[in-house]
């Protein structure tokens, strides 16, 4: 949009005065953000209002994604950059006198995800609006995010997260949008005088999903498409009908809070709540809005494409056939075609306890007409495939079976569409976890690769190398991200080489001022930043992190006069509340990071800091600064990952297993940019089938790595008597599920390559610079492209080059 700052400043300064009858001096950056915020929200008003407008008057086919987790992390400065306004604004708050940088901070960052799974939904929003694609999102607004993570003596403790305290200026309460969710109580069937057979409820437990709109802005392209999230609130009939403070806090907690898990389908009734309550608001909104401007069903599926993301939202589909049975006496037949036309599903996981599986009696009591047509669902398709595949394979499939209700196979079951999020996941998925189903459904199975905002991670998040680059090949890689794959032509432009380097220098002094004043802590910042950010699980492999950083402190006590490249190890990790060996592994992390950092001999050649209530704004701030991004999982267990997007084209190397996505990072940039180490996932699967792992056995042949470990028991590090026992014993005793052991040496020997290669500057930043330069690939705006083209088929009118 076209803005003068003077029209800008005059504007902000009637806002002020608007909201708060102050003059701007007396505001404070919290102020200042709030009138901000609804300032741009009013210039961005025509732009949403037309485009929900052209979309229904060119009657346009539009997908709505289903999340039960969305991480949009704060918006202002985003909105700007996709209005365009963004230098006009930031100036003309400078020329006021304001500190930008503060009134961004002042912005509460939406928590309402627990990581990859949360922030790729957000990824793909802002891609969507700026493909030009009707894409609209659909999730919880929960009232408490996830949790803030202070540490207490090294330990992880959790804050409620109260975003909301302050109110969120991007949203727009919908009160007469919102839909009735019918909860328990009993369902049958009656006959119609018609004839038709139709559901009678009684002593239902009703609640009402009100939405809250929240305008998703497109890049230079004056789009707004919009996320919808629902908030429980008590039904109307409320006013008439007595409801005890029990019955209105169950209706609140509907809502209230997000499960802190993002790897462990805990099973909880209230859990079951929310994935009903969020999937029917939002199908019933959307039959409502395709009545609008449609007289027949005839071309739902032709208009409206829904995704389900990851298992959490899978009731969408019963939900469906609920409303065109129930609702539009649709046949049993044509509401099946409808709805498995209209449904695609990813899976973002193949970790076993994160497959969620509901028991029946937990699901008939909540959802009894739900679960009926799931029964008929379950019936037909056992009708359908037991004569071509046989019982077996069927009573492995079939959505009911053991006593619950297997969402994944029911995802695939109703979806025309089932993809991965790397091709190594979509691979394991066909050939272990989803195989049965792929035998029967081989058309359905796809991959699709996640992708990365780079607007966010690379143009918002570092601005100097944002400038560096549009310096060196101009701006027109700001939307097409492969054009970035130009700059590979300087890689032997030392002066362009140099730059890079102080680039970096410019991001990790940042960093470094940000850990000085939270923490207290120095930073060397000519060290070598080596940075694991991501959720605290085993599979992800922080412990093995760790005995690298005893090795490396060893060595300097052993060797203080040896000649070490400086290290600072950065670690960011929530740990689920629930998960006690997670919430170890911060602890030992925590207690090595107090002894090295106040060690003495120690010096600087080497600083460990974990730093707290990590999430998508720390994020921002870590990631243009590192030098390494440890990628180490255990292979097969990560389905993609996407902070190894993220931290690659903001130029740092990878140290990566062949696992999810690493290895098409590695293919993109050069397997001779990246270190990569470790057991491939053909080696892990071998393993299991072999049954012969034995992790004593690469103890016992390594002496240095029995006294790394021995110190988590010896008392080397203070304070961590009861999680070391329990970690070496999950290594020793438990024979280390995720094969820690099995790859120690070969990963410590890429760090040790590392130390060595790091020295060389232009070396190294010409290896950065080929990631840079790579990483368009993994722009988020190509991936859900590639979605509209092969699996919603929708229009999108940005000429992606
Ligand atoms: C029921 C508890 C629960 C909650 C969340 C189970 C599983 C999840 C998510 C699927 C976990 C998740 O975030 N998976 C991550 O998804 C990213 C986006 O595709 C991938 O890049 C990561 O590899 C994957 O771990």
């Amino acid at each position: 949009m076209k803005l003068k700052e003077a029209k800008f400043t005059t504007d902000f300064i009637n806002e002020i005065k608007a909201m708060y009858a102050v003059d701007l001096k007396e505001t404070s950056s919290l102020e200042q953000f709030i009138a901000l915020g609804h300032l741009i929200k009013r210039y961005d008003a025509d732009n949403w209002t037309r485009t929900s407008k052209s979309y229904r008057k060119n009657d346009d086919k539009q997908v709505y994604y289903f999340s039960i987790e969305f991480l949009p992390g704060r918006l202002l400065q985003s909105n700007l950059l996709n209005l365009d306004i963004l230098d006009t604004v930031s100036s003309g708050l400078k020329n006021l006198g304001l500190d930008f940088e503060k009134i961004c901070e002042a912005e509460p960052d939406p928590g309402l995800g627990n990581g990859g799974l949360g922030r790729l939904a957000a990824c793909y929003m802002d891609s969507m609006a700026s493909l030009g694609m009707a894409g609209n999102g659909n999730g919880i607004r929960y009232r408490y995010g996830l949790f803030k993570q202070v540490f207490m003596n090294g330990y992880q403790v959790e804050l409620p997260d109260d975003w909301l305290r302050n109110g969120n200026v991007w949203e727009v309460r919908r009160e007469n949008r919102a839909c009735l969710v019918r909860f328990g109580g009993h369902v049958w069937l009656q006959e119609q005088e018609d004839g038709a057979l139709r559901p009678v409820y009684d002593h239902t437990d009703d609640v009402l999903a009100v939405p809250y709109d929240i305008g998703m802005a497109g890049y230079h392209n004056d789009v707004t498409n919009t996320l919808r999230l629902w908030s429980a609130e008590l039904p109307p009939s409320a006013d008439q009908t007595y409801y005890s403070q029990q019955q209105r806090d169950n209706i609140d907690d509907i809502t209230k809070v997000l499960y802190p898990d993002d790897s462990n389908a805990e099973g909880r009734s209230l859990r079951l709540r929310q994935e009903y309550f969020f999937s029917s608001a939002g199908m019933q909104s959307i039959v409502r809005h395709y009545f609008l401007d449609h007289t027949s069903l005839k071309y739902f599926a032709q208009k409206v494409a829904v995704h389900i993301n990851d298992t959490h939202p899978t009731l969408v589909i019963p939900e469906l056939m609920r409303i065109l049975l129930d609702e539009y006496d649709c046949s049993w037949d044509t509401a099946w075609q409808i709805t498995a036309a209209t449904m695609s599903y990813t899976n973002h996981t193949i970790m076993q306890e994160a497959l969620e599986k509901w028991p029946i009696d937990m699901f008939k009591g909540l959802l009894p007409r739900i679960y009926q047509i799931v029964e008929e669902i379950d019936r037909r398709y056992r009708v359908e495939k037991t004569p071509i595949f046989g019982d077996n394979v069927v009573d492995r499939t079939a959505p009911l079976g053991d006593g619950q209700v297997r969402m994944a196979y029911l995802a695939v079951i109703g979806s025309h569409s089932v993809n991965g999020v790397a091709p190594l996941h979509t691979e394991l998925l066909k050939k272990d976890v989803l195989a049965d189903l792929y035998r029967i459904y081989p058309e359905k199975f796809n991959n699709k690769t996640n992708g990365i905002a780079d607007r966010r991670w690379l143009e918002l998040a570092n601005r100097p190398l944002t400038k560096l680059i549009d310096h060196k090949i101009g701006t027109d890689w700001h939307s097409n991200p492969k054009q970035l794959q130009t700059l590979s032509a300087f890689e032997n432009d030392t002066e362009f080489l140099h730059q890079l380097a102080e680039v970096k220098a410019i991001n990790k002094q940042k960093l470094a001022d940000y850990v000085q004043e939270k923490m207290n802590i120095t930073l060397n910042t000519s060290a070598i930043f080596d940075v694991q950010i991501k959720r605290l699980h085993a599979y992800k492999r922080q412990l093995l992190h760790a005995l690298e950083i005893i090795r490396e402190y060893l060595d300097i006590k052993d060797h203080p006069k040896k000649d070490v490249t400086p290290r600072v190890h950065i670690f960011g990790a929530k740990a689920a509340p629930s998960y006690h060996y997670a919430k170890s592994v911060i602890k030992v992390i925590n207690a090595l990071a107090d002894l090295v950092n106040n060690d003495p001999t120690i010096g600087d050649k080497l600083k460990v800091v974990f730093i707290p209530n990590y999430g998508v704004s720390l994020g921002e701030l870590i990631i243009p600064a590192a030098d390494i991004s440890e990628q180490i999982s255990t292979a097969s267990k990560e389905a993609s990952g996407t902070s190894n997007m993220k931290l690659m084209t903001n130029g740092a190397l990878s140290l990566a297993t062949m696992d999810g996505a690493n290895i098409d990072i590695v293919k993109a940039a050069g397997a001779e940019n990246e270190y990569t180490f470790g057991l491939t996932a053909d080696d892990v699967y071998g393993y299991y089938h072999r049954g012969d792992y034995r992790a004593r056995t690469f103890y016992d042949d390594n002496p240095e790595l029995q006294r790394i470990v021995g110190s988590l028991i010896d008392n080397m590090i203070p304070g961590i008597t009861t999680e070391g026992h329990e970690i070496y014993d999950s290594l020793l005793q438990y024979n280390d599920e995720y094969f820690v052991l099995a790859d120690y040496a070969a990963y410590v020997a890429k760090q040790e390559k590392i130390s060595h290669d790091f020295n060389d500057v232009e070396a190294w930043q010409k290896r950065s610079l080929a990631n840079i330069a790579a990483s368009g690939t993994f722009s988020a705006d190509y991936a859900v492209a590639r979605y509209a083209e092969d699996i919603w088929q929708v229009p999108y009118n940005r000429i992606l080059k």
